[in-house]
């Protein structure tokens, strides 16, 4: 196998061998590299052949399969290779019969890529693992029935791309350009939210879990969530978040549930951990998702794209019976448990997105001006489980007073149950939602960079951000595509980037690799 998708990448260069660092099989591996030629020659296909509907949900089902932690089942994998397949034959049925073997709409063989040039290589990764990334939200955007011609267009066109011969002065501009769609698929997700769930306002979210029957909801599907807070309404049942779904918690329509009660655990990497003894079932509706250990196999259910062998999988009739009857039968714990953040603390804060932010930006701009507010730090992205990440708690820790921490995504966990006070009545840490909330940090950055009548770059704001997964990448791509500058991306730079792409993008943008919070700070301070 081969694969160097995700941050904990073998030896920060490539998963070979048996199996990958996340526990992903070489077969598994081999399929999703069979699925992804398959997406390629449906593309291709598609460009002389008119797409349809399900064509669209194929290509963002089949990107999204291929996301980190998302998909380990074999056999989920295999059926969706044969709908994509099956897709292909119903828009072209003349081409598996055609004489002339043009190979236009052929299957792509993934080793083409794996084994280019390097900066070639590098290019194209980028620009399929953003895609990867983009499908995720473009997905979760769909199931709520909001769809942009524009951005589904562009998937089409990005993976035709990842099979043509070309060079870097030709691919370099794909890679922006995908920057630039996915801020229009951030934008399309961000409204597809809040109009279906309302506007998140700051809201505080316990780490209590009430004695009783529960369920912990994970991943970043608020659809699946909303029907679960259905399907257990006055069943006796709680429902708490996990993960990168504790934003739910600020949207109107989702805090209304009374049984929405708090967030169960930390960060994805802990759930093997967190997870061993707990008496309730976890529903997994996105990444991240972990080898299932024994001790709680019998608990953990998914759905939508998400997969892994031996578990039941919801299917889409969205009927969560299989979830409520084991909540029941497990029975919850006996007592109310008073659980913590990573640091001891009892709540934490989420919903401020662009509009609760926005909303007091008078009084933010005020700050600015009387100097109360010294600087704005965006500490966002995911978490993972390298001990270099304890980088972004002391960043956050050691942050001045002064100053203000943006937050998003689970990289968070590491800080987000810390008390750091309030400037002039705001917070001094606020929490933006989910990765693909990073859409409100550019609303803001770009809101502010009117009112000061600057560039975003010229604003007193710096970007400290951690990656994991491909998500993270088309957010990078976005920002880069925003002409973004001095970026500080940890804990380590993708190992997908070639030297000469690396040494691009620190050229053009700035981009540079933590270091240790006390030089950071003092750079970005001076
Ligand atoms: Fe985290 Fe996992 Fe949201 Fe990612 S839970 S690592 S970037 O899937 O998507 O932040
Ligand atoms: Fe390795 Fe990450 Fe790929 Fe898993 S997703 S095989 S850990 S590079």
């Amino acid at each position: 196998m081969f694969c160097y998708q995700c941050e904990q990448t073998a030896g920060c260069s490539g998963c070979t061998g048996k199996a990958g660092v996340c526990g992903k099989k070489a077969r598994t591996a081999g399929l999703q590299d069979e699925l992804t030629g398959a997406l390629i020659g449906l593309a291709r296909t598609c460009a002389s052949n008119p797409k349809t509907e399900n064509t669209d949900r194929l290509i963002l089902e089949g990107l999204f399969a291929t996301v980190t932690n998302v998909n380990f089942d074999d056999e989920a994998i295999e059926r969706l290779i044969d709908k994509v397949r099956a897709e292909k034959e119903q828009i072209a049925p003349g081409c598996a019969v055609c004489e002339v073997k043009c190979g236009n709409t052929d299957e792509y063989d993934m080793k083409w890529i794996w084994e280019a040039q390097e900066d070639i290589r590098s290019l194209k990764s980028l620009i399929l693992f953003g895609i990867r990334g983009m499908a995720a939200y473009a997905y979760h955007a769909m199931v709520l029935g909001y769809v942009d011609e524009e951005v589904n267009t562009f998937f089409y066109k990005a993976l035709s791309i990842l099979a043509e011969d070309w060079g870097m002065e030709e691919l370099l501009p794909v890679v922006m350009e995908t920057g630039a769609v996915n801020l229009k698929c951030m934008e399309l997700l961000d409204r597809a939210n809040t109009e279906t769930f309302g506007n998140p306002e700051p809201s505080e979210v316990s780490w209590k879990v009430e004695k009783g029957p529960f369920i912990v909801v994970t991943g970043h599907d608020l659809y699946d969530l909303k029907l679960l807070l259905e399907q257990t309404k006055d069943l006796g049942i709680q429902v708490y978040t996990h993960g990168e779904m504790l934003p739910a918690h600020a949207y109107p329509m989702l805090r209304k549930y009374p049984h929405l009660k708090g967030n169960f655990g930390t960060a994805w990497q802990n759930q093997q951990k967190e997870f061993a003894d707990i008496p309730a079932p976890v529903l997994y509706t996105t990444n991240c998702l972990m080898p299932v250990k024994d001790s709680y196999a019998d608990r953990v259910f998914t759905t939508e794209v998400v997969g892994y062998p031996g578990m039941v999988h919801i299917g889409e009739d969205k009927d969560f019976t299989p979830v409520i009857q084991k909540a029941l039968e497990l029975g919850g714990y006996e007592k109310d448990m008073e659980f913590t953040g990573s640091n001891g603390g009892s709540t934490t804060m989420t919903g401020f997105g662009h509009q609760a932010v926005l909303g007091v930006a008078g009084q933010i701009i005020a700050g600015v001006k009387s100097g109360a507010i010294r600087h704005f730090f965006l500490v966002g992205g995911c978490d993972g489980a390298r001990p270099g990440r304890s980088y972004y708690t002391e960043f956050v820790k050691q942050a001045p007073k002064d100053t203000v921490i943006l937050t998003l995504a689970c990289g968070k966990y590491r800080f987000n149950d810390l008390d750091l006070g309030t400037i002039g009545g705001i917070p001094r840490m606020l929490d933006m939602g989910q990765c693909n909330d990073a859409y409100s940090a550019i609303k803001v950055a770009l809101a502010l960079a009117d009112a000061f009548g600057c560039g975003v770059n010229e604003l007193p704001l710096s970007m400290i951000l951690s990656w994991y997964e491909q998500k993270a990448v088309c957010i990078l791509l976005t920002l880069l595509h925003l002409g973004i500058k001095n970026i500080r991306l940890g804990p380590t730079l993708p190992a997908f980037l070639s030297k000469g792409v690396a040494e691009y993008l620190i050229k053009e943008y700035g981009i540079a690799p933590v270091t240790t919070p006390e030089e950071d700070l003092k750079t970005i301070l001076g």
